[in-house]
Protein backbone atom coordinates (compact mmCIF):
# COMPACT_ATOMS: atom_id res chain seq x y z
CA UNK A 1 0.00 0.00 0.00
CA UNK A 2 2.30 2.09 0.99
CA UNK A 3 4.81 1.56 -2.36
CA UNK A 4 1.23 2.79 -4.39
CA UNK A 5 0.98 5.98 -2.52
CA UNK A 6 4.57 6.79 -3.14
CA UNK A 7 4.35 5.59 -6.64
CA UNK A 8 1.48 8.53 -7.11
CA UNK A 9 3.21 10.67 -4.96
CA UNK A 10 6.01 10.55 -7.54
CA UNK A 11 3.46 10.48 -10.41
CA UNK A 12 1.56 13.82 -9.00
CA UNK A 13 5.21 15.69 -8.39
CA UNK A 14 6.37 14.67 -11.97
CA UNK A 15 3.11 15.94 -13.61
CA UNK A 16 2.97 19.36 -11.64
CA UNK A 17 6.75 19.70 -13.00
CA UNK A 18 5.50 18.44 -16.40
CA UNK A 19 2.53 21.13 -16.52
CA UNK A 20 4.89 24.44 -15.52
CA UNK A 21 6.42 24.52 -18.85
CA UNK A 22 3.42 23.02 -20.89
CA UNK A 23 1.46 25.79 -19.48
CA UNK A 24 4.40 28.17 -20.08
CA UNK A 25 4.93 27.15 -23.11
CA UNK A 26 1.22 27.61 -24.15
CA UNK A 27 0.73 30.84 -22.70
CA UNK A 28 3.26 32.00 -25.36
CA UNK A 29 1.63 30.36 -28.07
CA UNK A 30 -1.77 31.91 -27.52
CA UNK A 31 -0.30 35.34 -25.95
CA UNK A 32 -0.69 37.60 -29.17
CA UNK A 33 -4.35 35.93 -29.93
CA UNK A 34 -4.90 36.98 -25.61
CA UNK A 35 -3.34 40.56 -26.69
CA UNK A 36 -1.04 39.82 -24.15
CA UNK A 37 1.55 40.37 -26.65
CA UNK A 38 3.18 43.66 -27.94
CA UNK A 39 1.33 45.93 -29.29
CA UNK A 40 1.90 46.59 -32.55
CA UNK A 41 4.85 48.31 -34.00
CA UNK A 42 4.84 51.80 -36.50
CA UNK A 43 7.97 52.34 -36.04
CA UNK A 44 11.18 51.91 -38.83
CA UNK A 45 13.85 50.25 -36.21
CA UNK A 46 10.54 47.97 -34.37
CA UNK A 47 11.03 44.50 -36.00
CA UNK A 48 14.74 44.28 -35.26
CA UNK A 49 13.61 44.68 -31.72
CA UNK A 50 11.11 42.54 -32.10
CA UNK A 51 13.27 40.20 -33.87
CA UNK A 52 16.06 40.23 -30.99
CA UNK A 53 13.21 39.53 -28.22
CA UNK A 54 11.71 36.49 -29.98
CA UNK A 55 15.44 35.65 -30.84
CA UNK A 56 16.49 35.80 -26.90
CA UNK A 57 12.97 34.27 -26.31
CA UNK A 58 14.09 31.00 -28.57
CA UNK A 59 17.04 30.47 -26.33
CA UNK A 60 15.50 30.91 -23.32
CA UNK A 61 12.20 28.63 -23.54
CA UNK A 62 14.14 25.66 -25.27
CA UNK A 63 16.47 25.52 -22.12
CA UNK A 64 13.39 26.28 -19.73
CA UNK A 65 11.50 23.38 -21.88
CA UNK A 66 14.73 21.09 -21.64
CA UNK A 67 15.94 21.57 -18.04
CA UNK A 68 12.43 21.03 -16.88
CA UNK A 69 12.25 17.97 -18.60
CA UNK A 70 15.59 16.84 -17.61
CA UNK A 71 13.91 17.61 -14.02
CA UNK A 72 10.77 15.42 -14.68
CA UNK A 73 13.03 12.78 -15.73
CA UNK A 74 15.38 12.50 -13.01
CA UNK A 75 12.13 12.67 -10.55
CA UNK A 76 10.95 9.74 -11.81
CA UNK A 77 14.10 7.74 -12.30
CA UNK A 78 15.72 8.82 -9.24
CA UNK A 79 12.62 8.77 -6.48
CA UNK A 80 12.40 5.33 -5.95
CA UNK A 81 11.75 4.52 -1.71
CA UNK A 82 14.52 1.87 -1.70
CA UNK A 83 16.94 4.21 -3.50
CA UNK A 84 20.27 3.28 -2.47
CA UNK A 85 23.15 5.03 -0.53
CA UNK A 86 23.72 8.62 -1.95
CA UNK A 87 26.95 9.09 -3.89
CA UNK A 88 29.08 11.96 -3.09
CA UNK A 89 31.30 13.17 -5.84
CA UNK A 90 33.90 15.89 -6.00
CA UNK A 91 32.46 17.04 -9.73
CA UNK A 92 33.64 16.50 -13.04
CA UNK A 93 35.65 18.90 -14.81
CA UNK A 94 34.38 18.21 -18.09
CA UNK A 95 30.89 18.81 -17.32
CA UNK A 96 32.18 21.69 -15.86
CA UNK A 97 33.24 23.17 -18.24
CA UNK A 98 30.67 22.03 -20.68
CA UNK A 99 28.17 23.86 -18.34
CA UNK A 100 30.28 26.94 -18.32
CA UNK A 101 31.57 27.06 -22.00
CA UNK A 102 27.53 26.64 -23.41
CA UNK A 103 26.09 29.89 -21.38
CA UNK A 104 29.04 31.68 -22.34
CA UNK A 105 28.78 30.92 -26.13
CA UNK A 106 25.45 32.05 -26.09
CA UNK A 107 25.65 35.06 -24.65
CA UNK A 108 28.32 35.51 -27.11
CA UNK A 109 25.88 34.74 -29.46
CA UNK A 110 23.33 37.15 -27.41
CA UNK A 111 25.99 39.83 -27.77
CA UNK A 112 26.51 39.70 -31.55
CA UNK A 113 23.49 39.46 -32.88
CA UNK A 114 22.38 42.54 -30.62
CA UNK A 115 25.53 44.64 -32.22
CA UNK A 116 23.94 46.23 -35.39
CA UNK A 117 20.52 46.71 -33.91
CA UNK A 118 22.05 48.27 -30.87
CA UNK A 119 24.51 50.89 -32.73
CA UNK A 120 21.73 51.71 -35.52
CA UNK A 121 19.11 52.43 -32.83
CA UNK A 122 21.16 54.03 -29.90
CA UNK A 123 24.83 54.93 -31.42
CA UNK A 124 24.69 56.03 -35.44
CA UNK A 125 22.01 58.46 -35.78
CA UNK A 126 20.61 58.22 -39.22
CA UNK A 127 21.16 60.61 -42.42
CA UNK A 128 18.62 62.66 -42.84
CA UNK A 129 17.58 66.45 -42.18
CA UNK A 130 17.59 66.37 -38.21
CA UNK A 131 20.98 66.02 -36.14
CA UNK A 132 21.97 65.56 -32.38
CA UNK A 133 23.15 69.58 -32.96
CA UNK A 134 20.13 70.12 -34.97
CA UNK A 135 17.50 68.34 -33.68
CA UNK A 136 13.76 67.88 -34.51
CA UNK A 137 13.19 69.03 -30.66
CA UNK A 138 14.37 68.40 -27.22
CA UNK A 139 12.35 66.61 -25.04
CA UNK A 140 12.26 66.85 -21.18
CA UNK A 141 11.60 64.99 -18.17
CA UNK A 142 10.47 66.49 -14.77
CA UNK A 143 8.52 65.75 -12.25
CA UNK A 144 5.51 64.96 -12.97
CA UNK A 145 5.65 66.11 -16.77
CA UNK A 146 7.01 65.30 -20.28
CA UNK A 147 7.92 69.08 -21.85
CA UNK A 148 8.75 69.37 -25.60
CA UNK A 149 10.11 72.61 -27.24
CA UNK A 150 10.28 73.28 -31.18
CA UNK A 151 13.25 75.45 -31.86
CA UNK A 152 12.01 78.61 -34.07
CA UNK A 153 12.47 79.15 -37.52
CA UNK A 154 16.04 79.59 -37.30
CA UNK A 155 16.73 75.83 -35.70
CA UNK A 156 17.54 77.76 -32.32
CA UNK A 157 16.77 76.64 -29.11
CA UNK A 158 16.90 79.67 -26.79
CA UNK A 159 14.71 82.62 -29.10
CA UNK A 160 10.82 83.89 -27.91
CA UNK A 161 9.66 81.88 -30.65
CA UNK A 162 10.09 78.39 -29.20
CA UNK A 163 7.17 76.68 -29.29
CA UNK A 164 6.51 74.55 -26.24
CA UNK A 165 3.92 71.67 -25.17
CA UNK A 166 3.21 69.89 -22.45
CA UNK A 167 2.88 66.16 -22.04
CA UNK A 168 1.72 66.24 -26.11
CA UNK A 169 3.83 65.75 -28.92
CA UNK A 170 3.58 66.32 -32.52
CA UNK A 171 5.83 65.06 -34.57
CA UNK A 172 5.44 64.29 -39.19
CA UNK A 173 4.81 60.72 -40.46
CA UNK A 174 7.96 58.62 -42.33
CA UNK A 175 10.69 61.23 -40.82
CA UNK A 176 13.46 60.39 -39.30
CA UNK A 177 13.11 62.51 -35.58
CA UNK A 178 16.24 63.12 -34.28
CA UNK A 179 15.73 64.94 -30.47
CA UNK A 180 17.36 65.63 -27.56
CA UNK A 181 16.17 64.07 -24.31
CA UNK A 182 16.74 65.62 -21.14
CA UNK A 183 15.72 65.55 -17.56
CA UNK A 184 15.13 68.71 -15.25
CA UNK A 185 15.59 66.90 -11.88
CA UNK A 186 15.74 63.21 -11.32
CA UNK A 187 15.97 59.83 -13.38
CA UNK A 188 12.74 59.67 -15.84
CA UNK A 189 12.47 57.30 -18.93
CA UNK A 190 11.24 58.22 -21.99
CA UNK A 191 9.31 54.80 -23.33
CA UNK A 192 6.86 54.82 -26.23
CA UNK A 193 5.51 51.09 -26.70
CA UNK A 194 4.62 50.96 -30.26
CA UNK A 195 7.35 52.35 -31.25
CA UNK A 196 9.99 50.35 -29.42
CA UNK A 197 11.77 53.10 -28.10
CA UNK A 198 12.65 53.55 -24.65
CA UNK A 199 16.01 55.79 -23.38
CA UNK A 200 16.25 56.91 -20.09
CA UNK A 201 16.55 61.01 -19.73
CA UNK A 202 19.50 61.41 -17.13
CA UNK A 203 20.17 64.94 -15.16
CA UNK A 204 22.79 66.75 -16.57
CA UNK A 205 23.12 64.49 -19.56
CA UNK A 206 21.55 65.90 -23.37
CA UNK A 207 20.87 62.51 -24.64
CA UNK A 208 20.09 62.32 -28.42
CA UNK A 209 17.50 60.16 -29.27
CA UNK A 210 15.89 59.18 -32.71
CA UNK A 211 12.68 57.33 -34.47
CA UNK A 212 10.58 56.81 -37.53
CA UNK A 213 7.10 56.92 -37.26
CA UNK A 214 5.28 55.28 -40.15
CA UNK A 215 1.68 55.25 -39.65
CA UNK A 216 -0.26 58.22 -38.17
CA UNK A 217 -1.91 58.31 -35.21
CA UNK A 218 -2.12 58.67 -31.45
CA UNK A 219 0.62 56.65 -29.12
CA UNK A 220 1.05 56.67 -25.39
CA UNK A 221 4.41 57.92 -23.98
CA UNK A 222 5.22 56.79 -20.28
CA UNK A 223 7.72 57.18 -17.75
CA UNK A 224 9.77 53.80 -17.24
CA UNK A 225 11.63 54.73 -14.64
CA UNK A 226 9.92 55.35 -11.28
CA UNK A 227 10.71 58.54 -10.29
CA UNK A 228 8.17 59.49 -7.51
CA UNK A 229 5.31 59.92 -6.26
CA UNK A 230 3.91 61.41 -9.21
CA UNK A 231 5.37 58.99 -11.73
CA UNK A 232 1.97 57.66 -12.76
CA UNK A 233 0.70 60.93 -14.07
CA UNK A 234 3.97 60.95 -16.91
CA UNK A 235 1.66 59.88 -19.13
CA UNK A 236 1.82 61.51 -22.64
CA UNK A 237 0.77 61.47 -26.05
CA UNK A 238 2.73 61.19 -29.33
CA UNK A 239 0.32 62.15 -32.04
CA UNK A 240 2.31 61.20 -35.73
CA UNK A 241 0.61 63.54 -38.46
CA UNK A 242 0.90 63.85 -42.07
CA UNK A 243 3.60 66.38 -43.64
CA UNK A 244 1.15 69.38 -43.93
CA UNK A 245 -0.98 68.61 -41.11
CA UNK A 246 2.38 68.99 -38.67
CA UNK A 247 2.72 71.77 -40.31
CA UNK A 248 -0.26 73.65 -40.01
CA UNK A 249 -0.60 72.35 -36.14
CA UNK A 250 3.11 74.41 -35.81
CA UNK A 251 2.03 77.31 -37.95
CA UNK A 252 -1.01 77.49 -35.59
CA UNK A 253 0.92 77.19 -32.66
CA UNK A 254 3.24 80.57 -33.38
CA UNK A 255 0.06 82.54 -34.66
CA UNK A 256 -1.16 81.48 -31.31
CA UNK A 257 2.22 82.86 -29.40
CA UNK A 258 2.42 85.95 -31.76
CA UNK A 259 -1.17 86.87 -30.94
CA UNK A 260 -0.37 87.80 -27.14
CA UNK A 261 -3.27 85.60 -26.49
CA UNK A 262 -5.77 87.86 -28.36
CA UNK A 263 -8.28 86.10 -30.02
CA UNK A 264 -8.43 87.93 -33.41
CU1 LIG B 1 8.53 58.47 -13.88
Amino acid sequence: MSQLKHFLFRITVAVLFVLVPILGVYTFVKAPEWRLWFPENVSSYGDEIDGLFHTITWMVGITFVGTEGVLVYLILRFSKKDASKANYTHGSHVLELIWTAIPALLLVFVAFSQMSVWSKIKINLPDGEYTAENPFMEVYGSQFDWRVRYPDADKNFSGADVIESAFDIYVPVDTKIVFRLKSRDVLHSFFVPKFRLKQDAVPGMNIPVWFEAEETGTYDLICAELCGWGHYKMAGKVHVLAQDEFDAWLEGRREALYSNGSED
